[in-house]
């Protein structure tokens, strides 16, 4: 078996960095998945553990897990992060200590620096709801609406318009799936990779209505095979959204820099910290 550290005897010592090295691990050996990794569909579970949470009301937001149970686990939304949180089971069953909540978070964290995003600091403290706190269907954001609705849902979080525009740059990453979404396809040909290249792609390429049977989505008029949402196109239709997307397309540290931060806030929404509540740098897999 393992080699049992000497502090693994402390039970007041939560090593974080062990359960984000055992993800990493996993999601390395795991590269039969998609496009060869679950890292997508895991920051896909920490952006819609987080995304329901309402400033008015405190309601939902990360600090709970309860996408766990259903109604939340059935919303049209979630379809498909069960791969995630069963991806995630194996790490709660060796880390019992940690919250499925803090977990889910870890994971996207992980995820995103694996898939050679920036830094993401992480802060532990989430702690599991029962399913009398599942969030009402439809705070997710609708992918077939356009920048009206995309504001409503992100203003009710509390983010501005800079922050909605640098969080949407993390679909430079994985893709739809008709079993999931309805839609198909990934927005960008390196879709393990994180990079400023969503936003280079949004103003770099023609889009076009693809002609299927499907729900109406765009096509890039020369390969025909990468995809944009009417909700990912409302950032270039919109004249102050079109603004900082030709920011982060012109500069990929503005845009990691600001991502971190964005992702940070939007992972911490809700989640009561105290002052003892320490930050977390992680270590890479290859550092
Ligand atoms: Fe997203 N996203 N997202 N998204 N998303 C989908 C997939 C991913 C919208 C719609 C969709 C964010 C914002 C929005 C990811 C991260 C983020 C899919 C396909 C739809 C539809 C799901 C499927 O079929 O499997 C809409 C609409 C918005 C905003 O208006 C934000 C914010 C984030 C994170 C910060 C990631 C990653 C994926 C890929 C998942 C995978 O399985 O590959």
């Amino acid at each position: 078996g393992d080699a049992v550290e000497p502090k693994a005897f402390k039970p007041e010592f939560k090593d974080y960095q062990a359960v984000y090295n055992e993800i990493a691990k996993l999601l390395q050996e795991h590269d039969e998945y998609d496009d060869g990794s679950y890292g997508p569909v895991l920051v896909r579970l920490a952006w819609h553990a987080s995304g329901t949470y309402d400033k008015e009301t405190g309601t939902g937001g990360s600090n709970g897990a309860t996408m766990r149970f259903a109604p939340e686990s059935q919303h049209g939304a979630n379809a498909g992060l069960i791969n995630a949180r069963n991806f995630l089971e194996p790490v709660k069953a060796k880390f019992p200590w940690i919250s499925y909540s803090d977990l889910w978070i870890l994971g996207g964290v992980c995820s995103i620096q694996e898939m050679m995003g920036p830094k993401i600091p992480y802060r532990p403290g989430r702690l599991d709801r029962d399913m009398t706190s599942c969030t009402p269907d439809g705070r997710l954001p609708d992918a077939s609406q356009g920048a009206r609705h995309v504001r409503d849902i992100f203003y009710r979080m509390g983010f501005n318009d800079q922050e909605i525009v640098a969080l949407a740059g993390a679909h430079a990453l994985g893709r739809c799936h008709t079993q999931n979404s309805g839609f198909d396809g990934p927005w960008t040909f390196s879709p393990t990779v994180l990079t400023n290249d969503y936003y280079k792609l949004l103003l770099g390429s023609k889009w076009q209505w693809r002609k299927w049977d499907g729900p109406k989505q765009y096509e890039d008029k020369e390969t025909k095979s990468l995809m944009m949402l009417p909700a990912d196109i409302a950032f270039i239709e919109d004249k102050e959204f079109k603004k900082t997307v030709e920011k982060y397309a012109a500069d990929n540290d503005l845009f990691f820099k600001d991502f971190s931060a964005v992702i940070v806030k939007l992972f911490e929404l809700g989640v009561p910290f105290t002052d003892k509540t320490e930050t977390y740098v992680f270590k890479n897999l290859d550092e």
